[in-house]
């Protein structure tokens, strides 16, 4: 009876499914929203990493509805962005038309899988319709002072003239100059205030049922630090230097101060003295030419004399100010307090300069040489009133003193910066501002929405592309009327997909949100890789807090759970274009069939664990599908204890590991389950089971063997 062929089983299905509208979601009863990422569309195609998480998105949709949950099953494409743009440079093809053509492509891929998905919620992110909203968001933001303009610098190569993302610039030159080398531009540029939220998006980290793995890195990367902000003072001027320290009980082994080579204090400090001319040119090479490489720990600490120096708060005493490559401009105050003694840069960096080291905390063995920096716990020595002090309790005294003398302060230090949306790219949503002579930022009113992004742009004169059409360029002012321009710069694409996750609960609807959204909302399983840990995944919390103070949604977090799937890999490593070790899934299923590779990648390892390609293994899910299909051809009797034994054990024990996402030992039941039926006597029953148990993994067999049982 298995003489249908596989890809005739697949397309009559997919065909069913789709004509049926089987996964059409219906907002009533319990419901159950399971999301995959956003699929970016690389003219690439989908690749065996996406396949793999999709089936693993599927199985759990398929499963909740069998368990009779109305699931929310949505897809859709993170459109916008640079791959399509540079396509369009070096291929001259319209990033429209490549984007377009790659989602078609892709589609046909998902639809090969055999991926439960509503298609009739597919969205696009280059569409009007979708990016209108991103353009709305944007100026709610704004209105409550959380979208800003200020100063950043940028990465410009002086031969494209225009600015580069990080990932066009390589090791300091441009992408497609390899002779020019990249400089720095202080641009006008918007930002989200991400930081007002900092202490929230840190503290509800603990309400989520996420990988610990991508918890810590949010954690790290919100980067929350107590510690004390610490005055001295500039002998020459008297003025104040802000110091952010965590290690104020070391604060009587500082021995030099270090500026941020970005630091404007720096020039204006050494302006017309003998030291100005090297001071420049260390911060050009600092700043500029070792950008890409100075924050790496490898990176050889350097730095140079200011010939200046600062009073120390408590001791008076005359403290060195050098400028040096291993302090960060925009952390703490961009200045550092240095201490040899208990802090191994610092150290490091007094060694190589010759400078003092003291040790202020008395380390717990003996030593006859100070080798390097002791960085644990013990009792201050040379701190004069706090000698004797155990450190953790010298930090509270010396907050104390410094408070009432008015030289410092407790304070809280978070290392999340502002989130900089602007880009100087054409392929993104146009931000909704106009420029006007007499009015200054004018925001596009809302009823002028979208401010769409024209076809009609030259991507042959370097710069960015928005600003060669002229009729979008110029405007009316919505203010007085008269000339103004448009805002050129586009947004991040991930505003984009900060937010899709409710427009999957209304697509076509006319509000941002509505009813619906908070029928569907918050997302019940969402799927995304480590690779999103301190982006997107960050940036969807924002924003769902942010719509929740707005009003609009009444959520803290946008995804109570988050699967995180195992890499795939062949020969060792992650399967990648540019390792050339890929493996298209489109081809083993023409090969095959789709259910054996869904079985193959389910099977093989567990969901969350890397899992390494191998060619032969498709045959042995090959094998069992074959099994699976011939029971029908065994003659059936009546149930009997054995069976129904055999069969409700396999039953709880699938369900519990489909829940819980132990697909591998579920198919391995599943496996022996059918194996069991091979060799015994069978029911119509325990066949149906089969079918039933298969389906979520397996879906166009499982459901031809449960029509051909005259279901
Ligand atoms: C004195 C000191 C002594 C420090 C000691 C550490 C150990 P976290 O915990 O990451 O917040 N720091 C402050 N601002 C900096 C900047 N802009 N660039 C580089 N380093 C900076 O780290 C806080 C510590 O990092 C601060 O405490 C400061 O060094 C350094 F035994 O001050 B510490
Ligand atoms: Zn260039
Ligand atoms: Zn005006």
């Amino acid at each position: 009876m298995y003489i249908m062929s596989n890809k005739y089983i697949e397309k009559k299905w997919q065909k069913k499914w789709e004509e049926g509208e089987i996964f059409k979601a219906r907002p009533k009863g319990k419901k159950y929203y399971n999301l995959d990422q956003f699929a970016y569309p690389s003219s690439y195609g989908l690749h065996m990493g996406h396949a793999r998480t999709y089936v693993i998105g599927d199985v759990k949709a398929r499963f909740k509805r069998m368990q009779g949950y109305s699931v929310l099953y949505p897809i859709g494409f993170d459109s916008f962005g640079l791959p399509a743009e540079n396509a369009a440079i070096k291929e001259g093809i319209h990033p429209k038309k490549y984007t377009e053509s790659a989602i078609k492509n892709f589609i046909k891929q998902q639809k090969s899988l055999g991926l439960s998905y509503d298609w009739s919620r597919l969205i696009k992110t280059h569409e009007k319709s979708y990016y209108k909203w991103d353009q709305w968001l944007f100026l709610k933001f704004l209105e409550r002072g959380l979208a800003y303009k200020k100063k950043a610098s940028v990465n410009w190569c002086p031969a494209c003239k225009t600015v580069l993302a990080n990932e066009q610039v390589i090791r300091g030159y441009c992408w497609r100059h390899s002779e020019t080398k990249v400089t720095l531009r202080e641009l006008e540029q918007w930002f989200f205030k991400i930081t007002v939220y900092a202490k929230e998006l840190l503290g509800d980290i603990d309400k989520l049922e996420w990988p610990e793995t991508i918890k810590e890195m949010q954690k790290n990367w919100i980067g929350k630090s107590e510690g004390t902000l610490v005055y001295f003072t500039l002998e020459d001027t008297k003025e104040k230097i802000p110091i952010f320290t965590t290690r104020i009980d070391t604060l009587y082994g500082v021995t030099f101060i270090v500026y941020a080579a970005e630091h404007p204090k720096v020039l204006e400090v050494v302006k017309g003295s003998p030291y100005e001319h090297k001071v420049k040119a260390f911060i050009d090479k600092v700043v500029i030419r070792e950008r890409f490489e100075r924050t790496s720990e490898e990176t050889e600490k350097e730095g140079i004399l200011l010939g200046k120096y600062a009073i120390h708060p408590l001791t008076g005493e005359r403290i060195p100010i050098y400028v040096a490559n291993f302090v960060l401009y925009d952390y703490g105050t961009g200045v550092v307090m240095a201490v040899p003694g208990h802090d191994q840069r610092d150290f490091d960096f007094a060694k190589k300069y010759g400078l003092p080291i003291k040790r202020v905390i008395l380390p717990k063995s003996n030593e006859n040489e100070i080798k390097s920096a002791y960085t644990g716990d013990g009792v201050l020595i040379n701190s004069q009133i706090f000698n004797g002090l155990d450190n953790v309790e010298a930090i509270q005294k010396i907050n104390k003193y410094l408070k009432e003398k008015n030289l410092g302060e407790k304070t809280t230090h978070f290392k999340i910066r502002d989130w900089l949306l602007s880009r100087q790219r054409y392929w993104g949503a146009p931000i909704p501002i106009v420029y006007c002579e007499s009015c200054g930022i004018v925001p596009v009113p809302e009823n002028e929405l979208p401010v769409e992004l024209p076809e009609d742009v030259d991507f042959s004169t370097g710069g960015n592309p928005l600003m060669t059409n002229k009729n979008f360029l110029y405007v009316k002012c919505y203010k007085c009327r008269k000339t103004a321009t448009r805002e050129t710069d586009t947004m991040d694409t991930f505003v984009d997909s900060s937010w899709y996750f409710i427009r999957y609960c209304n697509p076509k609807s006319k509000n941002f949100i509505d009813k619906e959204a908070h029928f569907w909302l918050p997302i019940d399983q969402y799927y995304s890789g480590r690779e999103h840990a301190t982006g997107h995944l960050i940036y969807f919390r924002f924003f769902t807090k942010v719509l929740r103070d707005l009003g609009l949604l009444d959520l803290d977090e946008p995804a109570l759970k988050l699967f995180q799937q195992g890499d795939v890999n062949k020969g060792g490593f992650r399967m990648s274009k540019s390792r050339g070790n890929v493996v298209d899934p489109y081809d083993i299923i023409a090969k095959h069939s789709a259910d054996a590779l869904r079985f193959y990648l389910l099977f093989v390892s567990s969901p969350d664990k890397a899992l390494e390609w191998n060619d032969n293994g498709i045959e042995g899910a090959n094998k069992l599908l074959r099994k699976f299909m011939n029971l029908l051809k065994k003659k059936r009797g009546e149930n009997n204890i054995k069976i129904l034994h055999k069969m409700h054990r396999t039953i709880s024990n699938v369900t519990d590991d489909i829940e819980n996402f132990r697909y591998n030992s579920a198919l391995i039941k599943i496996a022996s389950y059918i194996e069991w039926l091979n060799k015994n006597n069978i029911s119509k029953e325990s066949l149906e089971m089969a079918c039933k148990l298969l389906s979520p993994f397996c879906p166009h067999h499982a459901e031809e063997a449960w029509e051909k049982l005259g279901n």
